[in-house]
């Protein structure tokens, strides 16, 4: 790590009383970066954003300032940005309280995003479930509007840009890029065939990019320190500071900025430590979609590459933290009904494949399971890994492949109970 763990970049205006208002935004650095972007080309700030290494913040990592730069140099249809704001991953907390404490930085982010990919509506989509949010965005983005930092001409630049906040209608899928556009839309969010990719038909099938929330809150700070000083946090793959949002057996559970390839072992440090001292038993890196990590990984550099290289996935960094105290069958088993649950049933291997995982799992955990179980639910989930239609299925087999992995002593003891306690079971689920 090259950096001291707390860096505060995109939490930095967190603490400052009314931190949302324009004139806190202004009276600490805010809406300079966007002058500097719009005097440059567009050409010059995608250099700028693939130069500095963002990454997506959203799941995938992809890089940022190559994705800007697939968008087209014409403008023959209109080019839309789209903010990913349907924070819904399990354990994840960070877009909604960015966007809370610290609206005008995603604002300011759009306006130089859009401007670096010829875009004059910015849409962003955030979760229906976060009102408070949707209300706070609509009250940022007219005090941007009587700023003159949005509409047409802005300041005098020439540029025009508008700005809809939409709100989602609580379905997790929607998280999933091209099902968000297609609910953008107006019709049932669910996922498009890819390619084609956004950047060649997106919303309305015009070019279309879409980022997360905290990535387009990360661009202002890259035009205002540079390529460079962003390069410095973090890990050479994975540079610049992340914000993990830390749930669980934590004495101090919330949101934490710390460079990429922090360990848990740091975090925990920042946070408190375990809660009442009751040990670490198992934990996910970027919320449930990524595979479990154990005590083993305490030291793991939770960057993509580091996490990727242990058997996880940096996902959202959504770090949920379990003690001693949790059944993995349990927890494995709230997971399964929240996919099977949010499986939008496009395709057969999810839709079909969720719902025997979690019937499996809801009678191991109510004790009629047995141990041809644990098979079948290795077999199910090999039959959705890499046959599913989007990431939700892969995501869905991760928490049960990944709990078998490490704790199949805790499956096992579940159903050998079963075993001595009702025999009659063993033959009756195995036929
Ligand atoms: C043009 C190409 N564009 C890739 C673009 C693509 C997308 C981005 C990443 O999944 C992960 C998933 C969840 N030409 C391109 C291209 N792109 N190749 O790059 O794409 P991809 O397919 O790698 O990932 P994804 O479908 O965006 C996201 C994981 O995140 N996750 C879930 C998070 C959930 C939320 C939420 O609740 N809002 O964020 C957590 O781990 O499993 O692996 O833009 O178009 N050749
Ligand atoms: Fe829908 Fe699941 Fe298939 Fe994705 S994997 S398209 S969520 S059914």
């Amino acid at each position: 790590m090259s950096a001291d763990p707390v860096t505060p970049v995109l939490t930095k205006r967190w603490l400052s009383p009314q931190s949302w208002r324009l004139s806190t935004y202004e009276k600490l650095e805010g809406y300079t970066a966007f002058r500097k972007a719009l005097a440059g080309t567009p050409e010059q700030l995608v250099q700028l954003v693939k130069d500095s290494g963002l990454r997506g913040r959203g799941g995938a990592g992809f890089p940022a300032g190559v994705k800007w730069s697939f968008m087209p140099p014409n403008e023959d249809k209109p080019h839309y940005l789209v903010i990913n704001a349907d924070e819904g991953e399990p354990g994840t907390c960070k877009d909604i309280p960015l966007m809370m404490a610290d609206p005008h930085s995603l604002i300011e982010g759009c306006i130089i995003a859009a401007y670096a990919m010829r875009s004059h509506h910015c849409f962003i989509y955030v979760r229906g479930e976060a009102l408070h949010c949707i209300r706070r965005l609509n009250a940022a983005v007219k005090e941007a509007y009587e700023a003159g930092y949005l509409g047409k001409n802005i300041l005098g630049s020439g540029f025009d840009l508008d700005m809809t906040i939409h709100a989602g209608a609580g379905a997790y899928i929607c998280g999933e890029e091209t099902a968000l556009l297609d609910s953008l839309e107006g019709r049932r969010g669910q996922p498009r065939l890819k390619p084609p990719f956004p950047a060649a038909a997106g919303l309305y099938a015009a070019p279309t990019t879409v980022n997360n929330v905290e990535t387009i809150a990360s661009v202002p700070y890259i035009i205002n320190g540079g390529a460079d000083w962003f390069r410095a946090m973090g890990r050479e793959k994975s540079p610049g500071p992340k914000i993990f949002s830390i749930s669980g057996h934590v004495e101090r559970p919330g949101q934490y900025e710390a460079p990429l390839g922090t360990t848990l072992r740091e975090l925990l440090e920042l946070c408190g430590g375990m809660k009442d001292g009751i040990p670490l038993k198992f934990w996910t890196p970027g919320g449930s979609s990524t595979p479990l990590f154990t005590a083993e990984h305490l030291d793991v550099p939770l960057d993509f590459e580091g996490a990727a290289e242990a058997g996880s996935m940096l996902g959202t960094t959504a770090v949920q933290v379990f003690n001693e105290t949790v059944s993995v069958p349990w927890a494995v088993m709230k997971w399964t009904q929240f996919y099977e649950h949010e499986s939008c049933g496009k395709c057969t291997p999810c839709r079909e494949g969720t719902y025997w995982l979690a019937q499996i799992l809801e009678r191991m955990v109510e004790g009629n399971g047995t141990e041809e179980d644990i098979d079948t639910l290795l077999d199910v989930c090999d039959n959705i890994l890499g046959r599913s239609f989007c990431a939700l299925g892969d995501g869905a087999v991760s928490p049960i492949t990944s709990g078998i992995k490490y704790f199949k002593a805790e499956f096992l003891a579940l159903c050998e109970k079963n075993r001595a306690d009702k025999p009659e079971l063993v033959g009756a689920q195995a036929s």
